[in-house]
Parts: structure tokens; C-alpha cells; sequence
């Protein structure tokens, strides 16, 4: 597996699945786990401080609310760490995004959109990241991207639709 999509609870996941679509749309091998910074925090520890002997090469952490998955993952490993503020019911993940977004100097966290987009995101960050190592998957992403642009431009203009 070359990318870990952790998150803090199974509610988390039809937010934290958009990620896997992107990588499965690519071809990406992953791996997906519940893992709590507050209900299993020696899983945590476990999981993140292993990640890189296993094999991973980067890691994608969903959290909402008080959301210190991202940052603690990164704290116990040097592998690029993203962030996904999932949203939270009580102040709709803007509460998960300040959790995640403002890291200290010296560990560092890339923290995405909240919801949706910012999973899919991850999900495509992590395939450009490991594209810099794959000349193939980045024939891919280019041709994913080609493919956004031709439906943008194809598109007739607004006022005749
Ligand atoms: C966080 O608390 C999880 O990441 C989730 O977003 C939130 C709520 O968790 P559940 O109460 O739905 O398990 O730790």
C-alpha cells in the first residue's frame, strides 16, 4: 500500500471515501483504518510511528471537531501527513479546520478544503505527490485534468443555456 487514509470515526467515512474514489480512480494502492486521536490514541501512535516501515509513502487524515488526528499522525511520522477537516454538525467543520490547519512551525500538516472536496483533493495531492517517482501515473493526472478543461470549454456560455 502506498497511501494510508486514516479518519477518527466510521462517520467520517462518506466524506473520507471521496479520497479513495481518487485514488482508485488512478490506480493508487491504499489502505483505509479507523484510528482516534482521543478513543484509540496508542493505536494512533502504533499506526503513524510504522507507517513508513510498512511501506507508505504518505498519509491522509479525516477528522472533525476537535481534530487533532492530522497533526498527531504527523508528529509521529516524517511522511507527508494531509489533513481533511470533515464537517462537523455544530459549527460545520469550521471547528475541524482551525484544529488541523494551524500547525506549529517545524511539524507540518497540508490541509485540504472542508468536506467533500477537500477528501478529493487529498486523494489528488497524495497521486501528484507519488507522480513526481511515476512518470505514468502523471500521464494520468494530466489527462484527468485535459479532460476538466475540455468539459469547461465545451460548455456553451451561460446566458444559452
Ligand atoms: C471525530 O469526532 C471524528 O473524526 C468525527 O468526525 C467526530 C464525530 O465522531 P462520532 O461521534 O460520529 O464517532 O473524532
Amino acid at each position: 500500500m502506498l497511501v494510508g487514509i486514516i479518519m477518527g470515526s466510521t462517520s467520517d467515512w462518506p466524506t473520507m471515501k471521496h479520497a479513495a474514489d481518487m485514488l482508485d480512480h488512478f490506480g493508487i494502492a491504499y489502505e483505509t483504518k479507523v484510528v482516534s486521536a482521543h478513543r484509540t490514541p496508542q493505536l494512533l501512535a502504533d499506526y503513524a510511528s510504522s507507517a513508513a516501515e510498512r511501506g507508505l509513502k504518505i498519509i491522509i487524515a479525516g477528522a472533525g471537531g476537535a481534530a487533532h488526528l492530522p497533526g498527531m499522525t504527523a508528529a509521529f511520522t516524517s511522511l507527508p501527513v494531509l489533513g481533511v477537516p470533515v464537517q462537523s454538525k455544530a459549527l460545520k467543520g469550521l471547528d475541524s479546520l482551525l484544529s488541523i490547519v494551524q500547525m506549529p512551525k517545524g511539524v507540518a500538516v497540508g490541509t485540504l478544503a472542508i468536506g467533500d472536496a477537500g477528501a478529493a483533493n487529498a486523494g489528488l495531492l497524495a497521486a501528484q505527490v507519488l507522480a513526481t517517482q511515476d512518470a505514468a501515473l502523471m500521464k494520468k493526472i494530466d489527462a484527468f485534468r485535459q479532460q476538466q478543461t475540455d468539459t469547461v470549454l465545451s460548455q456553451p456560455d451561460p446566458a444559452e443555456l
